[in-house]
């Protein structure tokens, strides 16, 4: 028996034009899930990359007088660079171009060809150049491509065709049957979709046209569509018909999560080729929403993009990943303003988790040398204690449903409670009477084990910040929690000293 890892895929961005902050957003919530999952102690393949092939990637490096693989050569290191930046820990990256990669795809068409699962016809058409998509008359919206609303151009070609219509009442079942899609008004778009009869799908491009894409297998006139060469990463990457062992341990991937703009693609495209070469579906796709400027996706096409490096660079890369993840519930759109980001970090970062470090460092500074007071019977009764030892056992549930804006808002209710607390007890006040030097240093270890369990919470969503957290309190950062049981425990040994270290977000007017 080989142990089935916890796999988890994000879309393979075309390298078209550098990444902005849509792509930054489904890579951080995919890290996310898959930091919570290695610290609940699962073994984790999370796996990104590029999508470089088709008539955009031509284009661009076109445009800039480059030849298609020394400007994909090119492009590539901006991502990698991005991923870096935001703490994304992926266990690989494939691109399309890797040799492996493009093999795999040609022996699935070979296998699918000789399954009869694909033929060749000619075929007339609508193209939009930068969605890439083919329509029939039918679906165009007034004659403009019902995607993006843009001029489209009617094309004649021969080429392959998978057989999708084939399996239309299979994949209907398949979906109203089984938690394929989430949320639920993705599969109910996507069931109304299959409401109207599906169209084969028109494999590959005539190499006249485009001559950036794989070689398909049996002619030599045609290069493989981006999308159909794309979606098969996803099992390219996990050995499929190349390494039996590796497939069984990653295969069925756990969660695919992708942008709602490239659903179809997804949950209609993609299991009915999954089908089709008799492998298992994917557990489950998640399709969130669109960050958006002025009513309008954000894109680097509609030339809104926002640069993520610059706010990382400005607001610290914990501050953009809780913002993207607080602000909006996955699958509904967000407005997208610095503004938002700034009040965000104001209000959450600087005074509530910040201010709350600042006050109990600068406490057990000033009361006790900054060493940790032993936590004593009366400290164990304190609803503040029994709070964060429960946040394990709260914010766990949400993170296997995938709601980390919940998840946060559990860690954040427990924040505003410790600061609560220091209001009511006046550690400043108590400090005062010799007499109650007990109820002092009970606050201040109550205190102490609260921040250092939101600290361990937070690994999987700001690991910078609660590795700075554990630092200074002589902790280890790197943790494994497997039951609340472990959770709902003390941390901290009496008398470990805990540093204060500089300000964990400062305040803005500092910092500009
Ligand atoms: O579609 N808001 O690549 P792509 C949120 N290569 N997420 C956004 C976003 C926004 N405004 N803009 C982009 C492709 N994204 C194909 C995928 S997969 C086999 C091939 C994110 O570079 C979101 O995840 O256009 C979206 O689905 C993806 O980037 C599209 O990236």
């Amino acid at each position: 028996m080989t142990e089935k890892k916890y796999y988890l895929t994000t879309p393979l961005y075309y390298v078209n034009a550098k990444p902005h902050i849509g792509h930054a957003y489904t890579n951080v919530l995919c890290d996310t899930f898959a930091r919570y999952r290695r610290f609940l102690g699962e073994d984790v393949f999370f796996l990104t990359g590029t999508d470089e092939h088709g008539t955009k990637i031509e284009k661009a490096a076109r445009e800039q007088s480059k030849d298609p693989r020394t400007y994909v050569d090119e492009m590539v290191p901006q991502f990698k660079s991005l991923w870096e930046t935001l703490g994304i820990q992926y266990d690989y990256f494939i691109r399309t171009t890797d040799e492996a990669h493009k093999k795999s795809v040609q022996n699935i068409l070979k296998d699918l060809e000789a399954k009869g699962e694909i033929y060749k016809a000619s075929y007339k058409g609508w193209y939009c150049t930068p969605c890439e998509s083919f329509w029939t008359k039918l679906q165009l919206k007034e004659g403009k491509c019902p995607d993006c609303g843009r001029d489209v151009q009617e094309l004649s070609e021969e080429n392959y065709f998978f057989k999708l219509s084939k399996y239309q009442d299979w994949l209907i079942k398949y979906i109203q049957e089984n938690d394929f899609i989430r949320p639920e008004i993705r599969k109910n778009e996507i069931l109304g979709f299959l409401r109207e009869p599906l169209e084969d799908l028109c494999i590959t491009r005539p190499r006249a046209r485009l001559a950036w894409g794989i070689d398909y297998p049996n002619s030599k006139d045609h290069v493989v569509y981006v999308w159909f060469d794309a979606l098969i990463n996803y099992i390219s990457a996990a050995g499929f018909m190349a390494d039996d062992k590796k497939f069984r341990t990653l295969w069925p991937a756990d969660l695919q999560v992708v942008g709602k703009d490239i659903l179809r693609q997804h949950a209609v495209y993609w299991p009915i080729m999954l089908k089709a070469c008799g492998v298992e579906m994917p557990k489950l796709v998640l399709a969130h929403g669109w960050w958006t400027m002025e009513g309008a996706k954000v894109s680097k096409s509609r030339g809104n993009a926002v640069d993520p490096i610059e706010l990382v660079k400005k607001y610290s890369v914990d501050a953009l990943r809780y913002f993207l993840m607080r602000e909006v519930t996955i699958g509904n759109d967000g407005a997208f303003s610095e503004d938002l980001l700034a009040e965000r970090y104001t209000s959450d970062l600087a005074n509530d988790l910040g201010n709350l470090w600042f006050r109990f460092t600068s406490m057990l500074e000033k009361y006790f040398a900054g060493a940790i007071p032993a936590l004593e019977k009366t400290g164990e009764k304190e609803p503040l204690l029994s709070a964060s030892f429960k946040l394990w056992e709260k914010v766990t549930p949400l993170m296997v449903a995938y709601d980390p804006r919940e998840a946060l808002a559990v860690v954040w209710s427990v924040i505003v409670m410790a600061n609560q607390f220091v209001e009511e007890k006046k550690p400043w006040v108590l400090a005062k009477d010799p007499a109650k030097k007990a109820g002092l240093s009970q606050a201040l270890a109550v205190l102490g084990e609260a921040v250092i369990h939101i600290a361990v919470i937070l690994l999987a969503f700001m690991p910078a910040t609660a590795a700075k957290i554990l630092e200074r309190s002589q902790l280890p950062k790197e943790w494994i929690v497997k039951t609340e049981k472990d959770f709902a425990r003390t941390f901290l040994k009496s008398g470990t000293k805990i540093e204060r270290g500089e300000a964990l977000f400062p305040r803005l007017e500092e910092i500009k």
